[in-house]
C-alpha cells in the first residue's frame, strides 16, 4: 500500500514509540520506520531504557543493504549523535548510505540539539524535520521538560464531578467516576514514573496506588508526610512498590522514620516553607533520582500547593455526570485568587469520553 504522505509515516513512528511507554524512561519514545518506494520495508523502536534506538531496530529489520540506499528513514526524535549507554544513530545512518531522514522534533538532549541533524546535513543526507512537530513535542514533553528545566513534568489528576468537588462533605469519595475512568487512571499511573500523594488523602482513602486495573509497571509512590502520622501497615507502604516518604528534616530522625526505613521505605527530611514541605526541592530531588514524570493523585491541599508553587504542567479531569452541591469537598484547597485575573490560567485539549465521564486536558499556561 503507498501512502506517500510525511505525516502519515510520522504517525506510524508514534505509534510505534508508544508501544515502549513505561518501558523507556528517563529516556524518551522513539519510533521509527523505513520507507522504500512508498512502502514501510522496516519498522522498529526504543523498547527499553538502555536497550538500542528506534533506528537500530528498524535499519536491522532491513536484511537488504541496497534497499536502505534507496531509503528514507523516518524518526519522531532527532538521530542521537553522542555515545551514550550505545553509540550515535546518526552514525549508523550514515554508515548505511540511507539518504533521506525525516525527523519529528529535535532531540534536546545537551549532547544532541541539534547536532545530530548538522552530521546527517553534512554528509549529504537529505534532512526535514519538524513533520508534526507538535505531536512529536506532546509526545515526549516528559523527556523534554526533564532535559530543558531540570525538573519532572507533572500531571495533575482529579476526579470530580461536574461541579468541582472530590468528595462529599462527610469525605466520602468512592466512586465519583465510572470504571472506564477509573481504569484509565491505572493506564496513567503505569506510563508516569512516580506518583504523589498528601498524608490526608492517604489518611482518608488507604490508597495504595499500584496498577491494578490493567498490565503495566508499579510506579515509584512518593508520600508527603510532615508528621509522618500514618500506620506502618497503611497499604501505601505494602511491599508491591517502592515507597518513599519526604517529611521535614525532625520527622526524618525520629523512631518511626526508623520504623519506616525498617519496613523498606525510604524517609528523607527536607526543609519547610510557609506553605509546607519545599516541594521545588522535592522535584529536584526525584529529578536527580531519573523521574521525568509525575502523577499528584491528591488531595485538595497537595493539588492547591502544586499549583500555587507554580509547578503544574497540566491537569487531567476526569468529570463525573454528577453534582455534589456547596458542602462538597473542592478540588482545590484556597489559591489565593481575589480577581480572576489572578487565576491559574489553562488551555485545554479536545476532551474525550471515558464511559459516562469527560476527560479534560489543561495545560497551564504560564
Ligand atoms: C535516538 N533514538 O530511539 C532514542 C534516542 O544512553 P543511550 O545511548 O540510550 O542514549 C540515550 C539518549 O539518546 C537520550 O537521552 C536521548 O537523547 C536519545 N534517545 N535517540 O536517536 C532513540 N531513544
Ligand atoms: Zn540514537
Amino acid at each position: 500500500m503507498h501512502h506517500e504522505s510525511h505525516e502519515w509515516y510520522m504517525n506510524r513512528c508514534f505509534e510505534l514509540a508508544l508501544q515502549g511507554s513505561g518501558m523507556v524512561s528517563p529516556n524518551p519514545m522513539v519510533g521509527s520506520v523505513i520507507v522504500h518506494n512508498g512502502e514501510i520495508v522496516g519498522e522498529g523502536y526504543h523498547e527499553r531504557f538502555g536497550g538500542p534506538h528506534a533506528e537500530v531496530h528498524a535499519i536491522a529489520s532491513v536484511g537488504n543493504a541496497e534497499v536502505l540506499q534507496n531509503s528514507t528513514l523516518y524518526v519522531n526524535l532527532e538521530p542521537c549523535s553522542h555515545f551514550g549507554k550505545t553509540p550515535p544513530c546518526a552514525d549508523l545512518i550514515l554508515a548505511k548510505r540511507i539518504p533521506r531522514v525525516v525527523i519529528g522534533c529535535r532531540d534536546p538532549h545537551e549532547k544532541v540539539a541539534g547536532k545530530g541533524i548538522e552530521r546527517l546535513t553534512a554528509a549529504g543526507v537529505q534532512v526535514t524535520e519538524g513533520v508534526l512537530m507538535p505531536e512529536a513535542l506532546k509526545l515526549n514533553e516528559a523527556f523534554i521538560k526533564s532535559c530543558t528545566v531540570g525538573l519532572p513534568f507533572v500531571t495533575l489528576k482529579l476526579a470530580q464531578t461536574l461541579d468541582g468537588k472530590i468528595a462529599t462533605a462527610g469525605g466520602a469519595s468512592r466512586w465519583i467516576t465510572g470504571e472506564e475512568s477509573r481504569t484509565q487512571v491505572h493506564r496513567l499511573r503505569c506510563n508516569c514514573d512516580a506518583v504523589v500523594v498528601g498524608e490526608a488523602t492517604v489518611q482518608a482513602d488507604d490508597s495504595e496506588l499500584t496498577v491494578r486495573h490493567c498490565a503495566g509497571r508499579n510506579p515509584l509512590r512518593v508520600l508527603l508526610d510532615r508528621r509522618l502520622s500514618l500506620f506502618a501497615d497503611a497499604r501505601i507502604f505494602s511491599t508491591e512498590a517502592a515507597t518513599l516518604v519526604f517529611t521535614t528534616r525532625a520527622s526524618s530522625c525520629s523512631v518511626k522514620a526508623e520504623q519506616l526505613r525498617k519496613r523498606g521505605v525510604e524517609v528523607i527530611g527536607v526543609d519547610e516553607d510557609a506553605t509546607g514541605l519545599d516541594l521545588k526541592r522535592i522535584l529536584q530531588e526525584l529529578h536527580r533520582r531519573g523521574i521525568i514524570s509525575l502523577l499528584v493523585e491528591g488531595g485538595s491541599r497537595l493539588s492547591a500547593s502544586f499549583l500555587g508553587a507554580a509547578l503544574v504542567d497540566k491537569l487531567l479531569v476526569f468529570i463525573a455526570p454528577r453534582l455534589f452541591g456547596g458542602d462538597g469537598l473542592s478540588a482545590f484547597a484556597p489559591l489565593g485568587v481575589e480577581l480572576p485575573d489572578q487565576a491559574v490560567q489553562l488551555r485545554f485539549q479536545p476532551p474525550v469520553f471515558f464511559g459516562r465521564d469527560l476527560l479534560l486536558e489543561a495545560y497551564v499556561v504560564s
